[in-house]
């Protein structure tokens, strides 16, 4: 990759890493898939620009095989060399979401099936629910979101999913362990029973403020052990302010300290098996902070991942 070159130059890939769309013959440890997708939105759409957008801010930070060193840890990420491919976007079927769901579920089987981790850029939170069914071949498989709201409403549109329901869609999948839901705040779109089946399914609920208070080590604590972890970040978690690019800012919410040591916990705690991160709609946020945030999110939480992978690896060697 000629990472000499300035980062405006050359085919927009994610993070300026190799495009490889044969997802029958993807080599490394994390595949990105773009999910140009907003039928599930009743208010604001355009997070069908999402992936786009994601991409053209992610080409300022590739460092190739360099890495970054961040001085906090003192620590080089994302050094290592040939890990994070760009799949490219999956298939989308306009207007026909049943095809558009199983396209996207195919893709990330595809990505599972070579061996990566699928890093899944939305697209709206209705996505999730392909990428969670994707996910049905993992044991002991927990679910961490992290998000504004709770998104456990039930569909009032027969036969329509949307990006209000992806957290009760998983609870009815069958095949995670626990659920996590992390950032919850202000005016959501779930009623006070929607929160009450949350809980009795087994949701642990901490909201933005419960977090904040109790700080993100004790946050971890509570997050249940767990081989297998599938993150699912939607970008409204973050404070509004960090965030305006989204069909439903919310004030009061996470800062990016916050969610970077949330995310390097979560990696320490298990294998994280594929996260994704939704929602971003550019168009809201002519200041362009919205994709920008989300592709250092992305590149900070495969940094983490790919540590933690070189520490196991390190470990089972001197085993
Ligand atoms: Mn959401």
């Amino acid at each position: 990759m000629e990472n000499s070159s300035p980062p405006i130059t050359g085919i927009c890939t994610f993070g300026r890493y190799p495009l490889a769309t044969d997802l029958k013959t993807l080599k490394g440890t994390i595949g990105v898939l773009g999910i140009p997708y907003d039928m599930g939105v009743g208010f604001l759409s355009g997070t069908r620009l999402g992936p786009r957008r994601i991409r053209e801010a992610s080409t300022q930070y590739g460092r190739g095989e360099r890495g970054y060193y961040d001085p906090d840890k003192k620590t080089v990420l994302l050094n290592q060399s040939n890990q994070i491919v760009d799949c490219g976007d999956a298939e989308i079927v306009t207007g026909d979401q049943e095809a558009s769901f199983a396209n996207i579920e195919k893709g990330v089987r595809n990505i599972i099936d070579q061996g990566l981790i699928p890093a899944v850029m939305g697209g709206d939170h209705s996505v999730s629910i392909p990428v969670a069914r994707a996910l049905s071949g993992f044991d002991d498989l927990a679910v961490i979101q992290i998000d504004a709201h709770l998104d456990w409403s039930k569909t009032n549109l027969p036969g329509k999913i949307t990006n209000g329901c992806p957290m009760r869609a998983m609870s009815e999948m069958g095949h995670f362990s626990h659920m996590v839901q992390i950032g919850l705040r202000g005016m959501g779109s779930s009623l006070e029973a929607d929160f009450q089946e949350a809980l009795d399914y087994g949701s642990l609920l901490l909201t933005a403020k419960e977090a904040r208070t109790m700080g993100i080590e004790r946050v971890l604590e509570k997050i249940p052990s767990s081989k297998h972890y599938y993150v699912t970040i939607d970008i409204d978690a973050y404070d509004i302010t960090l965030a305006p690019g989204t069909g439903s800012p919310m004030p009061g919410g996470l800062d990016f300290d916050t969610m970077s040591r949330l995310l390097e916990g979560i990696a320490g705690k298990g294998e994280v098996v594929a996260f994704d991160l939704v929602e971003v709609a550019p168009q809201y946020d002519p200041a362009g902070i919205t994709p920008r945030i989300a592709a250092l999110t992305m590149l900070q939480f495969m940094g983490f991942i790919l540590k933690e992978k070189e520490i196991s690896t390190n470990k089972e060697n001197q085993e």
